[in-house]
C-alpha cells in the first residue's frame, strides 16, 4: 500500500459509523473522501461541521477538513481503499434489507482498478460480502475477482468484511482501541484489509473468512440481546414476587461466574434490537432462543406502558417522563423504548404528560397533537407528583432523595435505589 500521505480512501456513508471512521483515517494523513447521498450532510462536513452528536467528533472533523485530508462528496472518485458503512435496516417482515450496501457497491464499481481494496463494515447477513463481490463481478467483467480466479492467478481486488463494533458515546476511542475481526473472501483479501486497519487500530486485528466475520458481528449483538432479555424477564418475575430486582441482580453478580445485565424499558438503538433478526431470518427453525429474547425485550416496553398508565390513572395532575434517548447520556432517539413509552402515555393522557429530555430542544413528531410538553428537570421536580424514569441520564441520577421524596416513582432503570 502507498505511504499514509499518498493513500486515498473513500468511505461510503457518512453516518454514525462512516463519519467517525473517515475522520480517524484522515487523521493518519491519508486523503479521505466521504460519500453520502444527502446534500446537506456533504455541505455540513465540507464546512468543517458535523451533523451527528458524538464525543470529540466536531473538533476532529473540523481539524481534518481544515487540513484538507477529509472532504465530503455526492459522487465517488477513484481511491485505493473503499470502506462501505451504510445502513442495513430490516423490512416489515423482519428480513434484512441490504439494498444500501448493494447500491454502494454499484456506485464504486465503475471507478475500481486493479490493486484496490473494498471493505464492508455495515452489519450484514451472512453472505453479503460475497454478494458485493458478485455484483462487482457483473458490473466489471474486466476485473479478476477474489474467489473466482483460475488456479495460480491473482485477483485484481481484495474484498473483505470488517464489522464496526463501537459503542455510541465512545466511538472515537473504540475505533482505535477495540479488537477487529477481518474476514476476507480469500486469506489474501483478509491480509490486505488487515494492513489497512493496522494504520489506525491499536487493538488486535484477527483475520478469518468473510462469512465467519459476518456471523460474528450478528452473534455479538444477539448475545447482548439475549442477556438483556434474561434481566428483563427477571424483572417481571421479581415484580410478581414483590422483590427488588436490582438488589437480586447486585447480589447474584457477587457470584464469580454470574454477570447479569440490567433490566430496562426495552432495548433500543439501531443494532441490538435489529441484528438478532438477521440470525433468525437465516435459520428460523433453529433460533427459538434468539427470537424469544427479541420478543421478551419488545414485550417489556408494553409491560412498562401498562404499568405507567396504571400509575397515572391512580394520580392527579402532571406526570414527568424522564428521558427519550435509547440509552444514557446520548442524543440518539432511534428505536428508543423510552420514546415509545412516553409517546404512548402522551397519546392516552395528553397534556398531563410532561417530558424531560436534556438532549432534545423540541419534542419529536410522535408527540404531535398530544398536548404533551417538554420541560426541564427542575420544573418537573417542582410541578410533577409522579415520575417515570425511562433513561438513566447522569442528570437524573444526580437528583437527591430530598427532592423526590413523597413522589410516586416508576423507575425502569434502577436509578434511584433509595426511593421508597
Ligand atoms: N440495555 C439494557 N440493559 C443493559 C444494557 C443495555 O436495557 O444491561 C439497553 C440500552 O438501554 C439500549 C440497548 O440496550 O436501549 C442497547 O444499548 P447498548 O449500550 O447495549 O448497545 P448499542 O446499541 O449502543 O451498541 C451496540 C454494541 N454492541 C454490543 O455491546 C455487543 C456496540 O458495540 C455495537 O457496535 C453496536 O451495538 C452496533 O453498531 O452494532
Amino acid at each position: 500500500m502507498p505511504l499514509d500521505s499518498e493513500l486515498s480512501v473513500t468511505v461510503m456513508g457518512l453516518g454514525y459509523i462512516g463519519l467517525p471512521t473517515a475522520a480517524v483515517i484522515a487523521r493518519t494523513g491519508a486523503m479521505v473522501t466521504g460519500v453520502d447521498v444527502t446534500p446537506s450532510v456533504v455541505d455540513t462536513i465540507n464546512s468543517g461541521r458535523v451533523h451527528i452528536e458524538e464525543v470529540d467528533l466536531d473538533g476532529l472533523v473540523s481539524g481534518v477538513v481544515a487540513r484538507g485530508s477529509l472532504k465530503a462528496s455526492l459522487t465517488v472518485a477513484p481511491a485505493d481503499v473503499f470502506v462501505i458503512a451504510v445502513p442495513t435496516p430490516f423490512t416489515q417482515d423482519r428480513q434484512p434489507d441490504i439494498t444500501f450496501v448493494l447500491d454502494a457497491a454499484r456506485a464504486i464499481a465503475p471507478v475500481l482498478k486493479s490493486g484496490d481494496t473494498v471493505i464492508l463494515e455495515s452489519t450484514s447477513p451472512v453472505g453479503t460480502t460475497e454478494q458485493v463481490r458478485d455484483l462487482i463481478a457483473r458490473e466489471r467483467p474486466d476485473l479478476k475477482l477474489p474467489g473466482a480466479t483460475r488456479p495460480g492467478e491473482q485477483a485484481d481486488l481484495a474484498i473483505a468484511y470488517c464489522p464496526e463494533r463501537v459503542l455510541p458515546g465512545r466511538i472515537l476511542v473504540e475505533l482505535i482501541d477495540n479488537d477487529r475481526v477481518i474476514g476476507g473472501i480469500t486469506p489474501r483479501c483478509a491480509r490486505k484489509a488487515l494492513a489497512f486497519y493496522r494504520r489506525f487500530v491499536r487493538g488486535a486485528c484477527v483475520t478469518t473468512t468473510a462469512r465467519a466475520a459476518e456471523m460474528t458481528k450478528l452473534t455479538e449483538n444477539a448475545f447482548r440481546d439475549v442477556n438483556i432479555a434474561f434481566a428483563n424477564e427477571l424483572s417481571l418475575v421479581a415484580d410478581t414476587l414483590g422483590v427488588d430486582v436490582w438488589e437480586v441482580i447486585r447480589l447474584a453478580n457477587r457470584h464469580p461466574r454470574v454477570n447479569i445485565l440490567s433490566p430496562g424499558p426495552g432495548v433500543g438503538g439501531h443494532c441490538i434490537a435489529v441484528d438478532p433478526w438477521f440470525l433468525v431470518a437465516a435459520d428460523p427453525a433453529n433460533t427459538p432462543l434468539i427470537r424469544t429474547a427479541r420478543e421478551v425485550n419488545d414485550g417489556k416496553t408494553d409491560h412498562i406502558i401498562a404499568r405507567a398508565a396504571a400509575m397515572i390513572e391512580a394520580q392527579d395532575g402532571p406526570v414527568a417522563c424522564l428521558g427519550l434517548a435509547f440509552k444514557a447520556n446520548i442524543d440518539d432517539f432511534r428505536e428508543s423504548p423510552a420514546l415509545k413509552v412516553a409517546a404512548a402515555l402522551a397519546a392516552r393522557f395528553g397534556e398531563r404528560v410532561h417530558v424531560v429530555e436534556p438532549y432534545a430542544t423540541t419534542l419529536p413528531r410522535a408527540f404531535d397533537g398530544t398536548g404533551a410538553r417538554l420541560i426541564d428537570i427542575d420544573t418537573a421536580l417542582e410541578t410533577c407528583g409522579a415520575m417515570i424514569v425511562l433513561v438513566d441520564h447522569d442528570i437524573f441520577r444526580s437528583v437527591p432523595l430530598d427532592e423526590r421524596r413523597g413522589k410516586a416513582v416508576l423507575d425502569t432503570r434502577g436509578l434511584w435505589p433509595d426511593q421508597s
